[in-house]
């Protein structure tokens, strides 16, 4: 397994839409694999491929107490949505940012499991949430483009200067 580099906004790399994978084959299964290693080392609790920076449609989740329960969604398709909640978000290629999005309750999500395997999830709460931030990343959103634009370029602005900082 392999940590991998995840890439931080305002990269305009983040702004990729992600492409359907064609096949659920072992070079999917070690991406797998390594973007959920990425994510615990990360402490996250979801990582979609476009912040590692590989654009395919492909999100690991785990919103778990224990960081036991992996999820996997290939090729996600949102089948229905209602309702709506508003909740702090945050992301692993925004760091240190943290601010409320309102996004639907309940979802209704298809996807394919690592073994290549449709299924079909009900999510409500932080887990619908946590898959339509992550769908979001897929289609190159950022979470921060839910919020003003004064505070977008505020988020640019301290990034840009913690990245020069840090070289
Ligand atoms: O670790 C994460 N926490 C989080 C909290 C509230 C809403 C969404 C998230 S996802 C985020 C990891 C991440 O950046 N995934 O893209
Ligand atoms: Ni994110």
């Amino acid at each position: 397994m392999a940590l991998l580099p995840i890439l931080h906004y305002p990269d305009p790399r983040l702004h990729i839409r992600a492409a359907p994978v064609t096949e659920v084959n072992a070079e999917i299964r070690k991406l797998v694999d390594d973007m959920a290693e990425t994510m615990r080392a990360a402490v996250g609790i979801g990582l979609a491929a476009t912040q590692v920076n590989v654009h395919k449609r492909l999100i690991v989740l785990d919103v778990s107490e224990d960081q036991q329960n992996l999820q996997v969604f290939i090729n996600p398709k949102l089948l229905s949505r209602d309702g709506s909640q508003e909740r702090e978000e945050g992301c692993l290629s925004v760091p240190g940012i943290y601010d409320r999005v309102t996004r639907a309750e309940h979802i209704v999500v298809e996807a394919l499991d690592r073994e290549g395997n449709p299924f079909t999830l009900e999510a409500e709460g932080l887990l619908a949430t946590c898959i339509q931030h992550e769908m979001d990343h897929l289609d190159g959103k950022v979470f921060v483009e839910y919020l003003s634009q004064l505070k977008q370029n505020r988020i640019k602005t301290k990034l840009r200067k913690r990245a020069r900082e840090t070289l």
